[in-house]
């Protein structure tokens, strides 16, 4: 019982249970783990996928040989455990030159350098079996006003959009964008700061269906939003390619606690919107705490496929309950999936029980019994029912 499985589509980024520990305050307080390492024992703990930064697996700046030789290692990794890489992405934030961000960056050169990095990591994307690649634009932002012209930056990055969807085509390549939104941290303030922004984005672009959104919990919980909420707008617009899933209270730092610890109601609902319709990835990007040592590491990354399938659990039993079927209805749920006008404005005009002879004082009265409805989820939630 809750034991992963790949049919789960569990995924993890090498950076996840990679982190070292390093923050603004502090030194690292794990040393490194081989990759190759990261891969056997993700399989063994039951994950599908394992994604990275090209520099997570390739050292920034290593020479072309070094990079085959690398490649050729961690692929022979992947196939014998067994994973698979649904996504791979690109580190436009670690080293100094991208200080000023990568796509927007004011130093031209720099922005075009970013370009070819990324271009080239597209690549490599595409030979290991990626069909999905995430940009995280952690640096295109800025911590003063004068510093960053948003209108001329948004032209950039459009332009970069553009420019890397061209490629894709051009190469042929089966590989999809997700665009992954967040308020700040490490700039000041982030460009494409929540899902809404990137969904307006997006639309803007020359090829919009390339691109979608790769949203993530605290990302959006750092904005104070609802992340199910944002989900939500993001599958109804048929734009969420791949998710980010972790854990975070309330708004203050990336927090990147392992899934289902944080808010752990906006988990339950995430799970139960997830669970009726997304069908990619679970991706987990979180970071073992560095008060924790190796088997912490692990025993972070098995919490978050545990309290995802729990939590599974827990909405199936939800969504089952003839109880709350009946709160459901005593809500009224059924009717908002009902057109408001489904005969039509002519019709809508016509209807004097609409207008004129509605009554807005008894519908006014009318209880919605959300409280009931909401209790019968806590007690799922709690499996006290
Ligand atoms: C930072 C992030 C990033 C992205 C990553 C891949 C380092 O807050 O969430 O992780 O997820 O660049 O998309
Ligand atoms: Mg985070
Ligand atoms: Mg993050
Ligand atoms: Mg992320």
């Amino acid at each position: 019982r809750f034991t992963p499985t790949p049919e789960d589509k569990f995924s993890f980024g090498l950076w996840t249970v990679g982190w070292q520990g390093r923050d603004p305050f502090g030194d690292a307080t794990r040393a490194a783990i081989d990759p190759v390492e990261s891969v056997q024992r993700l399989a063994e703990l039951g994950a599908w996928g394992v994604t990275f930064h090209d520099d997570d697996l390739i050292p920034f700046g290593a020479p072309e040989t070094e990079r085959e030789r690398i490649v050729k290692r961690f692929r022979q990794a992947v196939d014998g455990s067994g994973l698979v890489v649904p996504m791979v992405t690109t580190n436009l934030f670690t080293h100094p030159v991208f200080k000023d961000g990568g796509f927007t960056a004011n130093d031209r050169g720099v922005r075009r350098y970013a370009l070819r990095k990324t271009l080239r990591n597209i690549d490599l994307a595409v030979e290991l079996g990626a069909s999905t690649f995430v940009a995280w634009g952690g640096r295109e932002g800025a911590e003063s006003g004068g510093a960053k012209d948003v209108r001329l930056a948004l032209h950039r990055m459009k332009e970069a959009f553009d420019l890397l969807g061209e490629y894709v085509v051009e190469q042929g390549y089966d590989l999809r964008f997700a665009i992954e939104p967040k308020p700040n941290e490490p700039r000041g303030d982030i460009l494409l700061p929540t899902i809404g922004h990137a969904l307006a984005f997006i639309e803007r672009l020359e090829r919009p269906e390339l691109v979608g959104v790769n949203p993530e919990t605290g990302h959006e919980q750092m904005a104070g939003l609802n992340f199910p909420h944002g989900i939500a707008q993001a599958m109804w617009a048929d734009k969420l390619f791949h998710i980010d899933l972790n854990g975070q209270s309330g708004i203050k730092y990336d927090q990147d606690l392992r899934f289902g610890a944080g808010d752990l109601r906006q988990a339950f609902w995430l799970v139960d919107l997830l669970e009726s319709g997304y069908e990619g990835p679970r991706h987990f990007d979180f970071k073992p705490p560095r008060t924790e040592d190796y088997d912490g590491v692990w025993a972070s990354a098995a919490g978050c496929m545990r309290n995802y399938l729990i939590l599974k659990e827990r909405a199936a039993a939800f969504r089952a309950d003839p109880e709350v079927r009946a709160a459901l209805r005593a809500s009224r749920l059924d009717e908002l999936a009902r057109p408001t006008a489904g005969e039509g404005l002519a019709g809508l005009l016509a209807d004097r029980s609409a207008y004129e002879d509605f009554d807005v004082d008894a519908a006014a009265a009318r209880g919605m019994a959300f409280e009931a409805l909401d209790q019968l989820a806590m007690d799922h939630l709690l499996a006290v029912r």
